[in-house]
């Protein structure tokens, strides 16, 4: 390995395939951390160090150690989880973690708060229901994505199957998992391409996520990952091939322009038979050709604009030894979930609950563990933090439906809270400048009586929150995105497009909440005074000329402020 490369290269170096010293750390009881290079090699199991930032100024003046602890994100890709495995996560999360369970803006679960000292037996009882942590973090194939849709069935039934098929075929090979939280046999070390024959010893420079859409849903927000496959169908339904997208991502650093978010370009079209084949040529293309210097630049998206779509393209064509074709023509029409019953061929029928941002707390998570215990279908988390029971068989509805009324988990009213997301945020984020997920319930409830005034209550108008720019709720693709800058304070993105297609651009700087408001309020009294037949609020700003429209990559930084307020 040469001089110029990041700290994280040295540390996936010299891990040994991602043991590092974890299972010593793990053993070590003066303290609830671990050592700061597994702090990075942990993520790839799956794990996070953290602390309670609430607590943290108390403790500084006490001078105690932080309140370290973990937290966990399982991988399940597609988002699918039988009833048995739900309540297995339901009962970790209570017996080891914060009594609470976060659905992610990934069609995962996350746990929060659990202590070092229960980490092996928490990771056991995953392993018992046949779940897993393995590269639901680090700098490897993330969770898979795939459109929860079972309304439409059959393509989705083909999209679910591409989804884990891709989800195994990139999962990283290292026994190190198996040994440290399972007590596995340990197994030395060998020859790269034989521990990992896809990644190699230094994994891949920089996180790398995966989806499948199926038109005209786009709730999987196809055009924020590095890797998108879009389901092409003929007249029954079915899929007759995938457009490969490539290129999009989200993060960027407040104050640096050269990060910057990105929608993904659609690369071309390839048979179901090629489109694992293709995925190991995306990503071992980028783990030649990615930034390993410098971590604010190593994702593909900076990969394609630096080498061009074309060269990237045609080196991916020779590596995967196929030909991409010409894309074909699809429609997305939005990104959000389709709430309530929807009925299956069958006369199943599938239940789209909502949470807010995700978070189930203990009133919600025991209508779920009743719904759990008595149902044979499954659940999938929604790509918008919310849950679908599918499968529902005509003599459970009516039971099912009520535990759901009863306990606030059916889709509100307001337009605007429908199409809300936040991601976690304080206290748990060590990276969160802001509040998200506790702050943005509150200013939607108070952006809602503007709009009650301007009769736009009903209007599905999408809104997300992150508490920094990294992007976690794909804030850069709401039509209201407002992104942590400081304590209480955001800065607002306007004009992204509903069908999740277009990038919003920066319309105010730093404001607090009644700022906010204050900024939003004639927009939307614009907004229902002069809109075009069936137009978006997102698309109405950049034709009343409040924003200009981002184009992709550097534009999103350009023309900023030279709207007509
Ligand atoms: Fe994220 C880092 C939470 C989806 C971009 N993200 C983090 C960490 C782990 C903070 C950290 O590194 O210490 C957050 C943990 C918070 C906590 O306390 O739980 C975190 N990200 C989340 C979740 C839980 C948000 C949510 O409320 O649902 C989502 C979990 C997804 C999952 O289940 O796998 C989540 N993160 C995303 C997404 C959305 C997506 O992938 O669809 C993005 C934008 C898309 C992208 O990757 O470009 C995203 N997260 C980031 C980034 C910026 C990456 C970049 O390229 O710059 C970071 C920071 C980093 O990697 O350095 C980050
Ligand atoms: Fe944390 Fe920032 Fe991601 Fe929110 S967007 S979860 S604050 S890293």
């Amino acid at each position: 390995m040469t001089d110029d490369v990041s700290r994280n290269e040295r540390i996936k170096e010299a891990s040994n395939y991602l043991r590092g010293t974890l299972e010593q750390g793990l053993r070590e009881e003066i303290t609830g951390a671990i050592v700061e290079d597994d702090q990075q090699l942990v993520k790839f199991h799956g794990l996070y160090l953290q602390d309670d930032r609430d607590l943290r100024p108390e403790r500084t003046r006490k001078k105690m150690e932080k309140a370290f602890a973990f937290m966990i994100r399982v991988r399940i890709s597609g988002g699918v989880l039988t009833p048995a495995q739900w309540l297995a996560l339901d009962q970790i999360a209570r017996d080891y973690g914060n009594g609470t369970m976060k659905l992610t803006t990934r069609q995962t679960v996350q746990l929060h708060g659990v202590i070092k000292s229960n980490l092996k037996a928490m990771m056991q009882r995953i392993d018992a229901v046949l779940l897993n942590t393995i590269a639901a973090c680090g700098d490897v194939n993330r969770n898979v994505m795939c459109n929860p849709n079972p309304h439409q069935s059959r393509a989705h039934g083909e999209a679910l199957e591409l989804a884990h098929k891709i989800s195994d075929h990139l999962l990283p090979r290292t026994p190190a998992y198996r040994e440290i939280w399972l007590d596995g046999e340990r197994i030395a070390g060998g020859e790269d391409e034989v521990v990992e024959p896809i990644y190699g010893k230094t994994y891949l420079p920089r996180k790398f996520k995966v989806v499948l859409a199926v038109p005209p849903s786009n709730d999987v927000d196809i055009f924020a990952h590095d890797l998108g496959y879009i389901a092409i169908l003929d007249e029954a339904g079915s899929v007759t091939g995938w457009n490969v997208t490539v290129g999009g991502g989200m993060g960027m650093t407040h104050g640096e322009p050269d990060t910057y978010p990105r929608t993904a370009d659609v690369m071309g079209h390839c048979e179901t038979r090629d489109a694992v084949a293709i995925a190991e040529a995306v990503v071992t293309v980028q783990r030649d050709w990615g930034d390993r210097l410098n971590r604010k630049h190593a994702r593909l998206k900076y990969t394609i604009e630096d080498r061009g779509l074309d060269a990237f393209r045609a080196e991916v064509e020779r590596r995967a030894g196929v030909l991409l074709a010409p894309a074909k023509p699809f429609q997305f029409t939005s990104t959000g979930d389709r709430y309530g019953w929807s009925a299956g061929a069958d006369g199943r029928s599938h239940l789209t609950l909502y949470v807010q941002n995700g978070r189930l707390f203990e009133k919600q998570m025991s209508a779920l563990r009743r719904i759990a215990q008595g149902h044979d279908g499954d659940f999938r988390i929604t790509p918008n933090q919310h849950l679908i029971i599918a499968n529902i068989p005509v003599e459970k509805q009516k039971e099912i439906h009520w535990l759901a009324v009863e306990n606030g988990l059916l889709a509100p009213w307001s337009g605007l809270r429908r199409n809300s997301m936040a991601c976690v945020a304080l206290p748990t984020c060590g990276l969160a400048l802001a509040e998200s997920e506790r702050y943005l319930p509150d200013l939607v409830t108070a952006l809602d009586a503007r709009l009650a005034a301007h009769g736009l209550s009903a209007d599905d108008i999408v809104i997300r929150m992150t508490g920094c720019p990294n992007g976690c709720a794909r804030p850069y693709l709401a039509e209201i995105g407002l992104v942590g800058k400081g304590p209480g304070r955001y800065n607002l993105y306007l004009g992204a497009a509903f069908d999740g297609s277009r990038l919003s651009k920066l319309y105010a700087e730093d404001i607090e909440h009644d700022a906010i408001i204050a900024a939003l309020d004639p927009l939307f009294a614009a907004y229902a005074a002069s809109r075009q037949k069936g137009e978006r609020f997102g698309d109405f700003t950049i034709r009343a000329g409040f924003v200009a429209a981002t184009g992709n990559g550097r534009d999103f930084h350009a023309n900023v402020g030279k709207q007509r307020v």
